[in-house]
């Protein structure tokens, strides 16, 4: 049964109200408006509208519909005013606050029940539309912001992947460059200054993981800005003078610009890590002109490559067992790797009748210089 709440200081107008509504609803009854604001805090979910008096001792009927407008629930809860004559500035007072409907004493039974029927049934609906309302405008809301998620997703994905682009772009540059030395040194001088090249662009796995480790959020620019080795390409030469020698040719085009040098063959990892690194800055040309693209470059000997192919897995394998003695193994063999390379130029060199200087000692690529 729905609550109604009869506010009214006259002990006989408010047995009289309850003698008429308490067949169909649970009446509950104040004195003042204190008691009615009191009851109202306990029961407010349940009560379906208010019977309230204007003129009360303590707290007024006014006094209650503005303390309900200011707690809101003046929108939820409809008032019927239970008056006698009054003057229309004060009805309209009422109608401006609020107010649903008059109840007009001397209290006709059927009248009493049919406005409060008709004032409830009128302020659920109202309130069922407003929920409505409510509801449609926060999956509006929820709507928009997933299509401003998604469209700042797909600007993202968009300029993400142009950015690849860029990179592989600056890959094919540098491996059409290479691959020209290449032709260059066959027909000319009957041999090759590398054996293969391997390019690759790192995965976004890799660019998100190396970002969060280095400690700058995803975005496009931090790839472009704080990554030098998205575009990668590996040269796997033959003999440690080819490397030099590769290296400085390729440097030495007016348009590519060396960055940052790490000699890992004249300065050895601890782990027995050999290649030279070079971070170059490469021209692309696409259709809005000339770009700058970081790459990074690594040559190394055929040898290596191996060994660093094989210690490579050692890193990304969990569990190894005896891992301590493989890393020793394993700086053993690229300790031998140098000795059977130089060892292997040589006798190249002898074969070709070359000076036998080892390249390392002759053709030093520098660090730029800082700033
Ligand atoms: P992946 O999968 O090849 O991309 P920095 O870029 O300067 O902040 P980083 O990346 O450690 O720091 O620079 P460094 O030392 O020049 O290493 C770059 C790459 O060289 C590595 O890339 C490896 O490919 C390779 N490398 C370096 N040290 C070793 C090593 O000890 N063993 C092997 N097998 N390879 C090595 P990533 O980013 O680690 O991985």
């Amino acid at each position: 049964m729905q609550r109604i709440l009869v506010v009214d200081d006259a002990e006989l107008n408010r047995n009289l109200l309850q003698h008429i509504l308490e067949d169909d609803y649970t009446v509950d009854l104040a004195e003042n408006g204190e008691q009615a604001l009191r009851i109202l805090e306990e029961n407010r979910q349940e009560t379906a509208a208010l019977l309230l008096d204007l003129r009360m001792p303590k707290m007024d009927g006014f006094a209650v519909i503005m303390q309900m407008r200011e707690k809101g629930w003046i929108q939820r809860i409809p008032v019927l005013i239970i008056s006698g004559e009054c003057a229309v500035e004060t009805e309209n007072r009422c109608f401006e606050l609020g107010v649903s409907d008059f109840i007009r004493k001397p209290f006709v039974s059927s009248t009493v029940k049919n406005r409060l029927k008709n004032t409830i049934e009128l302020f659920d609906c109202k309130n069922r539309l407003e929920m409505k309302v409510e509801e449609q405008e926060e999956t509006l809301k929820k709507q928009d912001e997933i299509i401003r998620i998604q469209a700042e997703k797909l600007k993202e994905a968009k300029s993400f992947h142009r950015l690849m682009l860029e990179y592989q772009s600056a890959i094919m540059e540098v491996e059409t460059r290479l691959k020209s030395l290449n032709a260059e040194f066959s027909q000319e001088y009957n041999r090759n200054p590398f054996e293969s090249i391997k390019s690759r662009l790192k995965t976004p796995e890799s660019i998100y993981e190396k970002l969060e480790r280095k400690g700058y959020p995803a975005t496009v620019e931090n790839i472009r800005e704080q990554l030098m080795d998205v575009a990668g390409v590996r040269v796997i030469c033959s003999f440690p003078d080819d490397i030099y020698r590769l290296a400085e040719l390729f440097t030495g085009q007016d348009d590519i610009t060396v960055l940052r040098v790490k000699d890992y063959i004249r300065n050895p990892k601890p782990n027995g890590y050999r290649s030279l690194h070079l971070i170059l800055s490469v021209p692309i040309f696409l259709s809005g002109g000339k770009k700058k693209m970081n790459v990074e470059m690594q040559f190394r000997t055929i040898a290596m490559d191996f060994w660093a192919s094989v210690e490579h897995k050692l890193k990304y394998k969990k569990d190894v067992e005896d891992a301590e003695e493989i890393v020793g193994q394993l700086k053993i063999c690229a300790d031998s790797i140098e000795t059977l390379d130089y060892r292997m130029q040589e006798i190249r060199n002898r074969i070709d009748n070359r000076d036998a200087a080892p390249a390392t000692e002759k053709n030093m690529l520098q660090e730029p210089p800082s700033g």
